[in-house]
């Protein structure tokens, strides 16, 4: 049965995982007479808050730390959130038991009626998505930013409306469970290698990026990076969708780029001057490349250049991304917890202006850190080390020459020892290049704990 055909009521779904995205899910169930249980799997969940979060329902039961045979048999299908890989045992067994596996985005991509703009990539997605949804808020008020940015789809899909703007950041987790998902204009900002301890390989990973477009035809478009090799090898293969590139180093035949500082979109022959780059507040190259997937993304959405210019002019950046948090006695404190792969982490420190005490590390992802190593410059007074995979950075930092690292066991001691060491006009950045997981529930907490720490210290 096609998934559109499903009628809600009176069917009895698994949610799985009761993070955003299962509280999110549940509560759009409800809405449509379904009977849910809630799994999750850590145990020390606190049950009544949870169950608080659906105004006492009876249509919702939990089932912590244990789903019966019973209640996979029982059920007509299961939402799965975007963090449970899909091959845990217990989704097998529903699969097994010929229960359909929708991710939340499929949920919500089923009762959405408004118009998507879909953003994935590595690096640059929260980034290019609030900047789109900055500028199509702009131009209709209403509009939504919703998806991995941290506001589920699911809060809002059924209540939008035929024409409503919606910037949505969809994570490659999200499309590996996604169906039905048709956005009008999709976005591909960049491909280095992320999450291979999910995907094993960066085909796969790439692979399950490339499914944002699978439902696209001619009539929509696909917004990709010129000037990224991987992602321009899988553009020019795309023959459903019209492709739009946009580019920070070439002059194009079609789509954004610029020219004696300026952004340019040109299209049929037609040149439109959207804005110079003096006027972008955002810091660094890879910004450049986040305003030019914007500005391609905003007017293939059809909202007018002018709209574009003013909402990028006012656009000031997202918390957790080389964010400024204080300067004290002449150091400069910056949070980039959102720096949880190399390549992001790679892009902060290179556009950190003096030497930097650096701390790094986190969840293990399989990832390498060499490319983040040679790209310290000289820049890096003290690289300070914790979580899961601070003696693998440390063994690679060795084997590119650099020893000035040191141990700490939590982010408040990484802090201490910043504030004790750093010396006027020197920076202190947090940028981990890995996730947040092994210590943290998530990268925005790691920034809010960061702060916390930072904004603690004495006069
Ligand atoms: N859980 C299990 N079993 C598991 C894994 C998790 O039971 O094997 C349970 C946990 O105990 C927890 C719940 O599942 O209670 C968490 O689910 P989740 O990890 O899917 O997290 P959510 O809170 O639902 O947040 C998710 C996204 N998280 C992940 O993809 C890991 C959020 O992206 C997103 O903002 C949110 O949905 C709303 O759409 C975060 C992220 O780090 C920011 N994304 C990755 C990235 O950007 O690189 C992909």
């Amino acid at each position: 049965m096609n998934n559109r055909e499903w009628k809600m009521e009176g069917k009895k779904v698994i949610v799985a995982g009761a993070g955003r995205s299962g509280i999110g899910s549940t509560k759009l169930l409800l809405r449509h007479g379904a009977e849910v249980t809630l799994y999750d799997q850590n145990e020390t969940l606190d049950k009544e808050a949870l169950l608080k979060e659906f105004g006492g329902s009876d249509h919702v039961k939990l089932a912590i730390g244990n789903l019966s045979m019973e209640e996979i048999r029982e059920a007509d299908l299961m939402v799965i959130s975007p963090g449970i890989p899909l091959d845990t045992p217990f989704v097998n067994r529903v699969r097994d038991a010929e229960v359909p596996v929708w991710g939340e985005i499929e949920l919500a991509a089923l009762f959405n009626k408004g118009r998507i703009a879909g953003i994935t990539g590595t690096n640059g997605k929260t980034t290019t998505t609030s900047l789109v949804g900055a500028i199509f808020q702009a131009y209709k008020a209403d509009s939504l930013i919703v998806g991995n940015i941290g506001t589920p789809f699911t809060l809002y899909a059924d209540q939008t409306y035929e024409g409503q703007l919606i910037s949505a950041e969809i994570s490659p987790f999200q499309l590996d469970t996604v169906y039905s998902l048709h956005p009008e204009v999709t976005a591909l900002l960049n491909l280095t290698p992320d999450h291979l301890n999910r995907y094993i390989t960066f085909e796969n990973y790439a692979d399950a990026k490339m499914k944002i477009i699978e439902n696209q035809t001619m009539e929509d478009s696909f917004v990709v990076n010129y000037d990224d090799p991987e992602v321009r090898k899988r553009a020019e293969k795309v023959t459903n969708v019209r492709v739009v590139y946009f580019s920070r180093i070439k002059e194009l035949e079609e789509g954004a780029f610029l020219r004696n500082g300026w952004i340019i979109f040109r299209e049929n022959g037609k040149e439109t001057e959207v804005l110079p780059l003096s006027e972008i507040r955002i810091l660094g190259n890879h910004n450049v490349e986040n305003v030019l997937a914007a500005v391609a993304i905003s007017v293939r959405m059809g909202v007018p250049a002018e709209v574009i210019r003013k909402a990028v002019a006012d656009f000031k950046g997202v918390e957790h991304r080389i964010e400024y948090v204080r300067t004290l006695h002449g150091v400069s404190y910056y949070n980039d917890s959102k720096g949880t792969n190399p390549d992001a982490a790679i892009k902060a420190i290179q556009a950190m202006k003096g030497k930097t005490y650096l701390i790094g590390g986190g969840y293990d992802k399989h990832n390498t850190y060499d490319e983040w190593i040679e790209a310290f410059d000289g820049k890096v007074r003290c690289l300070v080390l914790l979580g899961e995979t601070a003696q693998a950075i440390a063994e690679c930092a060795k084997s590119h020459g650099f020893l000035q690292y040191v141990f700490v066991d939590t982010l408040e001691e990484a802090v201490r020892f910043c504030h004790e060491h750093a010396r006027e006009g020197e920076d202190v950045l947090l940028s981990p290049a890995c996730a947040s997981w092994d210590m943290f529930k998530d990268f925005e907490q790691r920034g809010e704990l960061f702060k916390e720490y930072v904004n603690q210290l004495e006069e």
